[in-house]
């Protein structure tokens, strides 16, 4: 039996889970949980690094002693370095507006359809690769040595080792998912500095040691190393959809966001593709994440919160017997991305495609679980035509697993049965990386299989109203 830290921080909450791993068995309890509260300054928006590291250092403390160490968080966003390893400045929220307006100037030297070939990344205005180039004359990058993402960045301060986990380098849309390795062409062109990164590191590499003074401070008996797992909690999550061995699966990675796609071995570079806004993340295993975003639980999250925060059971009650698909709006679309001022766009964008404007919080709720169910179905749809890839059955794995109404509406949209569960999978996909070095874990399969049996899963069978759903899809096409 042993014990791994998995520390898993998603945009609005960070927590400490420890997993004890057995030849087969696997529990997972919660050590420590904290809240990632972004802060707005006067230059824009930004993540609170150092409240998040204590965070971190709380809940090791909690956790207790344990046989390793690994982190996992959002994607695209890096604290820079100076050449004392210094740390400049507070690390730029992905959700800050200075990005706005610069994809257009990245196309104006390497077109989009060049830079999707090369890299397979779907446009988002916060791929690192926009976020570098909106900072290009800024004094924080002319002093930089070091660029670290969000989890190298907390690995450095708990070993003193830098890298750069590969799953989440593949998010910056600087790496070319043919060779898993940086795209020195289109680095080059756009005049990004590479050397700014540490070198690769695959999920599964050792990530150093934690420092005598971490060990102090968390009560440790040294020496506990740290493992690189699949950094981006995206490919953590998914490396937890407890998929059997040759199934045909679609998965959905429900928080936040929602992240819903194929698991391949290749990825898939078409103009179609493109066009359709499907990523090529890297996955485990020389695995391929093809998946497309979607503005996720952010839309209840933020209308919850200019609602002052009523209670989510009641609330998701009266949606449930609130008329279904009344109003629809396109849940993956980017102009929900900046926070604030939620119920209100919601509205406009129902009075814009002249539906029925939602007006009471439960009729709102109803919405957006509506248009999130409904953005399942296109991507899940879209992911099997797009990669030739037919599945029979939805995994929805992460936080969203506990909206029975999310993961039923889900169902209904796809057509398909949904197997909801894990909730925690990040953490454990985290926690199955870790045990690999110990034996207890051999690769993908074998941990999926330890999932499915010791993991709680909830199964919805689709209710048969696919002619509702193709209506709705059709009103927001405007067809
Ligand atoms: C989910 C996630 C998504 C990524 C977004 C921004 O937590 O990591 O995969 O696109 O956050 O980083």
């Amino acid at each position: 039996m042993k014990s791994y830290a998995a520390v898993d921080l998603g945009a609005s909450s960070g927590r400490v889970m420890v997993g004890r791993v057995g030849p087969d068995s696997l529990e997972l309890t919660e050590a420590h949980r904290f809240a990632n509260r972004p802060v707005r300054v006067p230059e824009g928006l930004r993540w609170d690094i150092l409240r998040l590291h204590a965070g971190v250092l709380d809940g090791l403390r909690a956790a207790g002693q344990v046989d390793s160490v690994g982190i996992d968080s959002w994607a695209v966003d890096y604290g820079l370095l100076d050449a004392d390893g210094a740390l400049l400045g507070n690390p730029v929220h992905y959700r800050d507006a200075r990005t706005e307006g610069v994809a257009e100037k990245v196309w104006a030297s390497v077109p989009a359809a060049e830079l999707y070939a090369a890299t397979g990344l779907q446009y988002a205005p916060f791929n690192t690769l926009y976020q570098l180039t909106a900072a290009r004359e800024s004094e924080q990058l002319a002093h930089a040595q070091r660029l670290l993402l969000i989890p190298d960045l907390l690995t450095y301060w708990l070993t003193g080792e830098q890298g750069t986990e590969l799953t989440n380098a593949s998010t910056t849309q600087l790496v070319d998912p043919r060779t898993r390795d940086w795209s020195y062409g289109i680095a080059q062109r756009l005049g990004i500095d590479l050397e700014l990164f540490a070198p690769l590191r695959q999920p599964g590499d050792p990530a150093g040691l934690l420092r005598p003074e971490v060990l102090e401070e968390t009560g440790f008996t040294g020496p506990v190393p740290v493992t690189a797992v699949g950094s981006h909690d995206t490919a953590s999550a998914v490396a937890a959809v407890p998929a059997g061995a040759g199934e045909r699966f679609a998965y959905i990675c429900t928080g936040t966001w929602s992240l819903a796609g194929l698991e391949l071995d290749a990825p898939v570079l078409t103009e179609e593709s493109r066009a359709a806004n499907f990523t090529n993340e890297l996955g485990l295993d020389g695995t391929v994440r093809y998946l497309r975003n979607i503005m996720g639980l952010w839309l209840l999250q933020e209308c919850l919160r200019a609602w002052g925060d009523p209670d989510l059971g009641g609330l998701l009650l009266q949606a449930s017997k609130a008329p279904a698909l009344r109003s629809v709006v396109d849940a993956g679309d980017a102009a929900f991305l900046a926070p604030g001022r939620m119920p209100e766009r919601i509205a406009e964008a129902c009075r814009r495609s002249g539906q029925p404007v939602p007006e009471s919080p439960a009729e709102v709720t109803r919405c957006i679980l509506d248009s999130l169910a409904l953005a399942h179905r296109r991507a899940v749809a879209d992911a099997q035509r797009l990669a030739d890839r037919p599945v029979d059955v939805v995994y929805v794995v992460g936080g969203g697993t506990r909206n029975a109404l999310l993961c039923q509406l889900t169902a209904d949209a796809c057509g398909l049965p949904v197997v909801a569960g894990p909730t925690e999978a990040a953490a454990l996909g985290n926690v199955l990386v870790q045990a690999r070095p110990h034996g207890l874990v051999r690769d993908l399969a074998d941990g999926r299989q330890l999932l499915t049996r010791t993991q709680p899963l909830t199964r919805y069978e689709p209710r048969g109203d696919a002619e509702r759903w193709r209506e709705a899809e059709a009103r927001l096409a405007g067809g």
